[in-house]
């Protein structure tokens, strides 16, 4: 069996998904999603210029030999471009795997441990009363778990993933039109103030069934970090996502020996060398990272059964810049893996997306079920696909109140 064709789609209706289509000679096909949020055309350059050349004749089968050829053959490696570029490669060979067996993926991985797989929504609002009324239409929507973000009083620009307006809580911003990045302000000191008190009445609002996740999105020091995590373990988080800069894998030993609250980190990680001390000395409870940007599901896998030796559970990545297909591909390790914990997911489900990735993976009661489709089980319409085309993005860039760069 040889890979005859590979093309690569950049473009839809929300967001810029990066598409690879490979082709084989027996007229089956593999998809795999390399989208590298507001940095979508270099994964794509990757792919175009250096890996689709040398995947022409390869027998796609290989999956594990292919991945090791990329990475290993690279030598520079790692990176998120890099890992974006091998991870849609992976996913579309692994797709046209479980397309040849005739079965879903999650049969290949070892069968179902579950049945639906518990998601999280984004509730978000300007000042607390909004965020309060975003939780409460996520609870009727029959979502178990939800996280948690509010606006500030006093902060200029409002914080992390918070809308502009009053009200307007499902365009809260984290990412900005054009390629020049907006500037957003932070004060930490009014943050561990605020942000403790207004999660405990969240609680009180909403009892203590309801799973409540936080994201302090990178921005508070180690030590800062473990005053927050003291200050809001009677809230009983279901985590605490991302509360230092995730490159230094020592930071959160300090917020280890302060405070039992669960810790999530990950989501910018490409490599298990990203996460490899952190997982085995147990800092944290629960690895974030994508099958999108770290290296597809080969790559992911491995990492997935590090964590389960060390009582880490899985909580991918999903926010809307993942399309279909990388969610598609994590729901199936979702459903397999032993050491599942949850899945971030924000509604992909608009007719146009629908239209362009057409499945049978659906959402039910705050639970994510597989498809049985043989692969991935997401489809792609290239005629729909030629509707849109790349715009380009950014993240914010975030500054202290006197000028000095912070963390986004
Ligand atoms: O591209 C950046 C986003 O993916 C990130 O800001 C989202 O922190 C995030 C999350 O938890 O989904
Ligand atoms: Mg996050």
């Amino acid at each position: 069996m040889k890979i005859t064709d590979a093309k690569v789609f950049v473009g839809g209706p929300a967001k810029n998904y990066v598409t690879l289509k490979i082709e084989t000679d027996q007229g089956i096909c593999g998809l795999g999603d390399a989208t590298l949020n507001n940095r979508e055309t270099l994964p794509a350059a990757y792919l175009k210029d250096y890996l689709i050349p040398n995947l022409i004749g390869m027998d796609p089968r290989n999956s594990e030999d292919i991945w090791q050829f990329f990475y290993r053959g690279a030598y520079f490696r790692r990176g998120p471009i890099a890992m974006a570029a091998f991870g849609a490669i992976d996913m579309a060979l692994w797709d046209i795997k479980g397309k040849l067996a005739n079965m879903p993926l999650y049969q290949l991985f070892g069968g179902k441990s579950r049945e639906g797989a518990l998601v999280y929504a984004h509730a978000t609002g300007a000042d607390l009363e909004d965020l309060m009324d975003s939780i409460s239409w996520y609870v009727e929507q029959g979502y178990k778990a939800i996280r948690v973000q509010c606006g500030i009083p006093g902060m200029p620009k409002a914080g992390y993933a918070v809308p502009e307006k009053k009200g307007d809580v499902k365009n809260y911003i984290t990412d900005y039109t054009g390629i020049r990045p907006k500037v957003e302000i932070w004060d930490t000191s009014r943050y561990m103030r605020y942000m403790p008190k207004a999660l405990t009445q969240v609680r009180e609002r909403f009892g203590p069934e309801l799973k409540i996740l936080h994201d302090v999105h990178h921005r508070l020091t180690p030590r800062e970090a473990a005053e927050f995590a003291k200050a809001v373990e009677p809230v009983d988080l279901f985590w605490l996502e991302d509360p230092t800069p995730a490159d230094d894998q020592d930071a959160l030993k300090f917020l280890r020996h302060h405070s039992t609250v669960p810790v999530a980190i990950g989501e910018v990680f490409n490599s298990i060398w990203d996460c490899n001390k952190l997982i085995e000395n147990e800092l944290i409870d629960f690895i974030r990272v994508a099958v999108t940007y770290a290296g597809g599901i080969t790559h992911v896998k491995r990492i997935v059964d590090l964590a389960a030796l060390h009582h880490v559970r899985t909580g991918f990545h999903g926010a809307p810049s993942h399309s279909p297909l990388s969610m598609a591909a994590q729901a199936h390790l979702n459903a397999w893996a032993p050491n599942f914990g949850i899945q971030e997911y924000l509604v992909l489900g608009t007719p146009e997306c629908d239209a362009l990735f057409p499945s049978e993976h659906r959402l039910e009661n705050g639970l994510f079920y597989v498809s049985d489709a043989p692969g991935l089980g997401v489809a792609f319409d290239e005629n729909e696909a030629a509707r849109y085309s790349y715009k380009p993005g950014s993240h914010p860039v975030v500054r202290l109140e006197d000028g000095t760069l912070w963390n986004y």
